[in-house]
């Protein structure tokens, strides 16, 4: 080899190194679309893939191809963040009674090195045989905090329309009334006090919490209200939107008024607690799924299903790689595989597993259109992280052979085999939610016996296109 080759071949194998051994995904989607038990699953599969147990995940080429060799967690990338919980998420999946893992209350990351053997060709020359090795960072969060996602793009006033554009589903809350009873009272061009703004903002905050986990709403503003954490209490979380008529000329008011504090309050708000988690954690990913889980917002009803379609939408919306995006300097455009998947598909009979992606393009449809230009492979797939019901057949005397699925029922483990019914393939309409509900069910975690894996639905399929390209 001259020594101009061997020049070349080095400073390509360094290219190699540097720019293509690490991947940043993150696991997006609304609380309690799957994501952690998502995360858990694909370690735990990764971890466990060796080339003696290809056969686990047929569809991922390197799998198959018997080119990855092991899969080990790393010290993880960011000091301040905590590491995600997989050892003890595995154990209550895995316990004398398998638990579903607790729903995440922070953030949370871990990096996986994914070592393989690179496919002949350039790679496979440039290192000669030797394996090559993949950085993984995954990262976990509250589903609750996406939700603030939109407020980088509006201010106070324009956020203030859109949370009273939404008074329909507001109403259905007993503590409506008392939130705007207390809103409506306020003067806002009256000096602001700590105490009253304290008192109306937790009037907001239980109405908050009960559309969301009593009504069974999405969109709820701002996200920390319903997970405070360290700013439970704090003057930065201690606002809530005024009514459109009264901010009428807000903007002459005096700097103490009521107005020009919440204002402010929410400004800061979006500056210092969303701005920074999604420039810290979102701006250097390179990969991106967001979770959907269709059968939760189907069975809660149309305004809880149309709130989940919005709140989806407004954030996909946010995610466009389009120039004319505000956001463009936050996300880099360097998210090219962008992944749609529907989870939970376990839930339903494999002949209706088409339709639920056919749903999921549907309720994508009106942001559809944000990553395309911007050269961004875009997928949708219907997955299941952790196959809690295995598929059956019954004879029916009136409809003859009919898929069932089998399994133990969450709320009382009692073990059913049922047809949990037909998944409409586009937005159902007024008529159909009137004449006929949804009752999907929600299954307990399998109970594993030793020696035994998770089964699972399409992860495969869903990592070879999110790593598949890398692992080459
Ligand atoms: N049948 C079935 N149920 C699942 C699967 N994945 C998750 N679930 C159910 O969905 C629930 C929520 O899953 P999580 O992984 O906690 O969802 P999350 O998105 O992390 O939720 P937050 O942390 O609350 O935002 C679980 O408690 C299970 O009941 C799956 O693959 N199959
Ligand atoms: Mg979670």
């Amino acid at each position: 080899m001259s020594h101009w080759q061997q020049l070349k071949n080095k400073a390509l194998e360094l290219t190699y190194r540097t720019a293509d051994q690490h991947v940043r995904l993150a696991v997006t989607g609304l609380a309690g679309a799957g994501k952690t038990a998502f995360i858990t699953a694909i370690i735990n599969k990764l971890i466990n893939a060796s080339p003696e147990h290809a056969s686990q995940l047929p569809l991922f080429t390197v799998c198959l191809e018997h080119r990855l060799l092991e899969t080990k967690r790393v010290l993880q990338p960011d000091l301040q963040l905590a590491s995600f919980a997989y050892d003890a998420a595995l154990a209550q999946l895995t316990g004398e009674q398998a638990q579903w893992p607790a729903s995440t209350t922070n953030i949370s990351e871990l990096r996986l090195a994914i070592k393989y053997r690179p496919k002949q060709g350039f790679r496979g020359r440039l290192l000669n045989g030797a394996s090559a090795t993949l950085l993984l960072d995954i990262v976990d969060y509250p589903g609750e905090w996406l939700l603030d996602l939109p407020m980088l793009e509006q201010d106070y006033q324009q956020w203030c329309r859109t949370i009273w554009a939404t008074v329909t589903n507001l109403s259905r809350s007993p503590f409506y009334d008392e939130f705007k009873a207390s809103v409506m009272a306020l003067q806002p061009a009256a000096d602001a006090s700590d105490e009253l703004l304290a008192t109306i903002a937790n009037h907001y905050q239980r109405l908050l919490q009960d559309m969301v986990q009593q009504q069974g709403f999405y969109l709820a503003q701002p996200g920390r209200m319903l997970l405070p954490g360290d700013l439970a209490g704090a003057p930065i979380l201690s606002f809530f939107p005024l009514l459109p008529e009264q901010l009428t000329a807000a903007d002459a008011f005096g700097r103490n008024s009521i107005y020009q504090i919440l204002e402010h309050r929410y400004q800061e708000y979006v500056a210092k607690v969303v701005r920074p988690f999604y420039h810290d954690y979102f701006a250097g990913f390179d990969r991106q799924l967001v979770l959907v889980d269709c059968f939760t917002a189907l069975n809660r009803g149309k305004a809880q299903f149309d709130d989940m379609t919005k709140a989806l939408n407004a954030i996909t919306q946010s995610f466009r790689f389009g120039r004319r995006s505000l956001l463009r300097r936050l996300f880099a455009p360097k998210i090219d595989r962008l992944l749609f998947a529907a989870s939970k598909v376990d839930q339903i009979t494999r002949d209706q597993q088409g339709n639920v992606l056919a749903l999921l393009n549907a309720i994508l449809a009106p942001g559809r259109n944000f990553a395309d230009s911007a050269g961004c492979a875009v997928e949708t797939m219907a997955v299941s992280a952790i196959r809690a019901t295995k598929p059956g057949m019954v004879r029916d005397s009136e409809y003859g052979e009919q898929e069932v699925v089998v399994g133990n029922r969450l709320s009382d483990r009692q073990p059913v085999t049922l047809y949990p019914g037909q998944v409409p393939r586009q937005l159902p309409d007024a008529v159909f939610w009137q004449q006929q509900g949804f009752r999907f069910c929600d299954f307990a975690p399998p109970q594993l016996q030793p020696g035994q894996t998770f089964e699972h639905i399409r992860l495969d399929y869903l990592l070879n296109f999110l790593l598949g390209d890398k692992l080459q």
